[in-house]
């Protein structure tokens, strides 16, 4: 078995470990990334696409903006569509000229990766058999295997980056409380060759279920319908998922443009909180600590967060031998994770049709949309959490 030391050991090469390892190099702060996919892999994982802009500080902070600064789009407004109906948020109006950046989550990785591997930084794609050890008792290590050979990388501590079906969370299950709620439904997710019909993202309220227009560029639309969450893909040719986007988004006076599907697929619905989000030596950050439905956008900036929370603590203790930050890391982000949590909740429950719902369920959704479509203290409380409270 090889032996290795770093400072941190981060588990996960998301946009948590790999934001998390950049920020700690520009703080000179040494770390080893460890990844059990491959690099292709990872790159090619579709996701998030909408950015907060402390999200876009943070990856400005990082060094690796260049290019999401000529490709980003920003938004100053969402629209929600009910009732045949289509109502315009003005986010940035809203809360003082705060807006969102649509760029991929895909390109956010691809960026990161790419900084970490031109800096000549450790960043192992490919590994197995990831452990996490010693982080109880203040001297931590991490084992797996690499390259056909046994690792031991030794640490000061673990960041737990690892996503909901890692390995990080579970050795801590013991001392952990979690939350969830698992939804009745989920998203079929097309990525089509199209330039975008909205110049905004539409939320729809409709009978036959949400959707969500939404984009990746000028020229390739991101749309989602809701469906079972054990829908199989392969019951969804593109025809039926254009019918079915059709019939949910139709609006007197507009046209949805169709386009060759180039990627299609089905996410279930869970919203997840795991508390603390530590333990000893072990840090949990991102989808390895909560999960939130994605109809608030709001996955990938929690998990941003979480990161330059615990950026500024380790950098703290490092610098200046202070461990407040770190004893209270858990505490700091949990505040933001719940408030992300009742959004993503709130605007899931307002839009989704839930299997089994009634008709007073629908009246509350439409007199809730109608409300926040034309109280400006109910629109402002929908958009300060939809682009991000500030700190
Ligand atoms: P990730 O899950 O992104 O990254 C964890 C990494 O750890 C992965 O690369 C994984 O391969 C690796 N890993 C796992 N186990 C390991 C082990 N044992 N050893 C080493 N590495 C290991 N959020 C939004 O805001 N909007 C959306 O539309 C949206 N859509 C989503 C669709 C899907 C299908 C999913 C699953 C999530 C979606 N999300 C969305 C949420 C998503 O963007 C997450 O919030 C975001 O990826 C969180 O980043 P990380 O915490 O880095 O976790
Ligand atoms: C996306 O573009 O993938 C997206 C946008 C907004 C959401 C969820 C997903 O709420």
């Amino acid at each position: 078995m090889t032996h290795e030391r770093t400072q941190v050991a981060i588990v996960g090469a998301g946009p948590a470990g790999l934001t998390l390892g950049q920020l700690l190099y520009r703080a000179g702060i040494d770390a080893v990334v460890l990844e059990d996919r491959s690099r292709d892999y990872v790159e090619a994982r579709i996701r998030a696409g909408v950015l907060e802009q402390g999200t876009v500080d943070l990856l400005e902070r990082a060094g690796v903006t260049e290019r999401l600064q000529r490709e980003g789009i920003v938004h100053h407004g969402i629209y929600l569509q009910f009732d045949g109906e289509r109502h315009h948020i003005p986010l940035s109006e809203l809360t003082g000229g705060r807006s969102i950046v649509i760029y991929g989550q895909t390109e956010v990785v691809k960026d990161l990766i790419a900084a970490r591997l031109d800096a000549g930084l450790p960043l192992r794609f490919e590994v197995s058999n990831v452990a996490v050890h010693g982080f109880e008792g203040g001297e931590p290590f991490v084992t797996y295997e690499h390259d056909g050979g046994e690792r031991r990388l030794d640490c000061d501590v673990i960041a737990g980056c690892d996503g909901f079906h890692g390995v990080c969370r579970p050795v801590i299950e013991r001392v952990l409380r979690t939350y969830s709620r698992e939804y009745p439904f989920g998203w079929l997710g097309i990525l089509a060759d199209v330039a975008p019909s909205s110049d905004e993202l539409v939320y729809n309220h409709h009978a036959r279920g949400f959707a969500l227009l939404s984009l990746r560029s000028p020229t390739r639309s991101r749309l989602y319908i809701q469906c079972r969450p054990d829908e199989d893909i392969a019951d969804w040719p593109d025809e039926r998922i254009w019918e079915e986007l059709h019939a949910r988004t139709a609006l007197d006076g507009w046209s949805l443009e169709e386009g060759p599907v180039l990627e299609k697929g089905v996410t279930g619905m869970r919203s997840f909180v795991a508390e603390p989000m530590q333990h000893g030596r072990l840090f949990l950050a991102g989808d390895a600590a909560h999960i939130v439905p994605p109809t608030g956008a709001k996955g990938l900036n929690l998990a941003m967060h979480d990161v330059r929370v615990l950026a500024d603590a380790l950098i703290e203790w490092y610098d200046n031998g202070r461990a407040g930050l770190l004893d209270s890391y858990s505490a700091d982000c949990l505040r933001r994770v719940w408030r992300a949590e009742h959004f993503s909740w709130w605007m899931t429950s307002m839009l989704h049709r839930a299997p089994g719902g009634d008709e007073f369920d629908e009246k509350l959704q439409l007199s809730q949309l109608r409300y926040v479509t034309t109280s400006t203290p109910a629109a402002t409380s929908l958009a300060e959490n939809y682009v991000g409270l500030e700190e």
